[in-house]
């Protein structure tokens, strides 16, 4: 099965900064639990370069957009490899072998008659690059976003006939149900579409960074047509020599937030069909990280810098503080202090202290091998039993619910731990007529603890790495409790997690 997944293409416009980080995360969950599950996944990336938040960002700073771009697109590309995103490609928008494509598509979006020449009139945000409705500004006509005053432009230019597309997209709402995740945000988009649809502008006048109209080179294009075909065109040339497009499309599934999803949930379905190529499997719409905590931390200080949080304790701990902290497609608050916690309570003691007791009494008591016993029953089923972990993450996951399944992994965590409380392995040794009973717990734990960190290997890719190494796993696909016998050799590591020095 081909997976394709993608984030937003970021504006060059600024740095990126945590609430970037936390999409690409999240992708990269997506595409790495879809590879353990053996599909043919193909994760993008990249950059927004052409319009006008990037050609104002740069007026402010005196330099031209393509400077400006080609200083901020390499920070996007290192945030995505810096929180150990797995992304096959990263597109820029300024290459011109997606400019090329682009004017291809959209002169088949001409030709196909969906567009024509018309008077423009309507207020226009210049740092959203968005058009307004009446119905979407503030109060005195501001950006309801950026809170700026806002610009009733006039202005002759081309434009996208939406509006002939509304019974197509209802069509596609009703057929596929779970076209857009989470259900309150699908209904969104229903609700925008069934209020009916006005045409919107394609090109703009004034705008001069921005990829001329092929068929007629004196207006620009609005930058979110180039932008959205970044989906389709990255395909054709992300392999040198390879075209990947019937391979992936529309095998995408888009991972974004809830501020653009007008333009993925309408505009672009629509946009595709006019150009007679195909909808995309689905999107999920996550919510916004909040981050106007300002109690101190510990170390951290009062802001959570992705990049200090990284360089400190390692993309695994931020992957997992987002996904867990904030439920994927809710609003929520992240801070220093709140990561600080997580991470010595969860990452530190439930699981790092698992780890370690786990290979060290297989070490201690069984010279670093995994007796051959069969599995624990009393771990396997019932509630927070390991039996069937695997099956419900892929369930979540195929649901686009990455925090449910991180914490039905972590119920698993914690039955483990009071596993070993309840049979105390350490008491056991003690006692000779106990042999079999230690093997069969120690075994237990060791297989227990191989198949919660291969259903983490999407959510914290080193540490789980290190950790089935350390207990002989060459394997990295999803496993089922009580599907390795004994006989692996097992070695203690470092800690996983250390703990955080006061
Ligand atoms: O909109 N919380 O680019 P952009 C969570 N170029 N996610 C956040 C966030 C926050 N506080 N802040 C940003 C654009 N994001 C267009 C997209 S796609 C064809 C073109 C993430 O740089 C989130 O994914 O403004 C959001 O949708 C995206 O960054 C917006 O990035």
């Amino acid at each position: 099965m081909a997976f394709y997944v993608t984030t937003p293409i970021y504006y060059v416009n600024a740095e990126p900064h945590l609430g970037h980080a936390y999409t690409t995360i999240a992708a990269d969950v997506f595409a790495r639990h879809m590879r353990q599950r053996g599909d043919d996944v193909f994760f993008l990336t990249g950059t927004d370069e052409h319009g006008e938040p990037v050609e104002l960002a740069a007026e402010r700073e005196g330099i031209s957009p393509q400077e400006l771009a080609d200083r901020n697109a390499p920070r996007f590309e290192a945030m995505a490899a810096s929180v150990n995103a797995s992304n096959d490609f990263f597109i820029r928008t300024s290459d011109e072998r997606h400019t090329d494509r682009v004017a291809e598509i959209m002169q088949r979006v001409h030709d196909n008659g969906h567009v024509y020449e018309g008077a423009y009139e309507g207020w226009y945000c210049p740092r959203c690059a968005d058009f307004k409705t009446e119905r979407e500004l503030g109060p005195g006509n501001t950006c309801p976003i950026h809170e700026i005053p806002l610009e009733l432009e006039r202005e002759q230019n081309w434009f996208f006939k939406l509006s002939a597309f509304e019974d197509d997209l209802k069509r596609l709402y009703a057929e596929r149900p779970d076209f857009v995740v989470p259900d309150f945000r699908r209904n969104e988009a229903v609700a925008f579409i069934e209020r009916g649809l006005q045409d919107v502008s394609l090109s703009r006048s004034k705008l001069n960074w921005g990829m001329p109209l092929p068929w007629d080179r004196s207006q620009r294009m609005y930058v979110w047509f180039d932008a959205l075909l970044n989906y389709v065109t990255a395909l054709a040339f992300a392999r040198e020599g390879q075209d990947l497009t019937e391979r992936f499309w529309p095998a995408a599934f888009h991972v974004l937030a809830k501020d653009i999803l007008k333009f993925h949930a309408v505009i672009w379905p629509a946009l595709l069909m006019a150009a007679g190529l195909q909808p995309p499997r689905g999107m999920v719409i996550h919510g916004y990280l909040l981050m106007g905590e300002k109690k101190m931390s510990k170390s951290l200080g009062n802001v959570l810098d992705p990049f200090e949080v990284i360089e400190r304790f390692g993309a695994d701990a931020l992957r997992f503080y987002c996904l867990r902290e904030v439920s994927f497609g809710q609003d929520g608050s992240v801070s220093a202090p709140g990561f600080e916690a997580r991470y010595e309570s969860e990452l530190a003691n439930d699981f790092g202290n698992l780890a370690s007791r786990t290979l060290a009494m297989l070490d201690r008591y069984r010279d670093g091998v995994v007796p051959e016993a069969g599995p624990d029953p009393a771990l396997a089923g019932g509630e927070g039993g390991i039996e069937g972990l695997a099956a419900e993450v892929s369930e979540l996951i195929d649901r686009a619910e990455p925090s449910q399944a991180l914490e039905a992994i972590w119920a698993r965590v914690r039955r483990l731990n009071r596993y070993v409380e309840e049979t105390r392995p350490f008491d056991l040794a003690k006692d000779e007529a106990q042999a079999g009973r230690l093997d069969q717990v120690l075994a237990s734990l060791a297989e227990g603890v191989r198949v919660v960190t291969l259903a983490l290997v999407p959510f914290i890719p080193d540490a789980a790495g290190r950790l089935l190494d350390a207990l002989g796993e060459p394997e990295r696909t999803l496993a089922e409790f009580g599907s390795r016998g004994g006989g692996a050799r097992v070695e203690r590591i470092p800690p996983l997690f250390p703990k955080i020095e006061d």
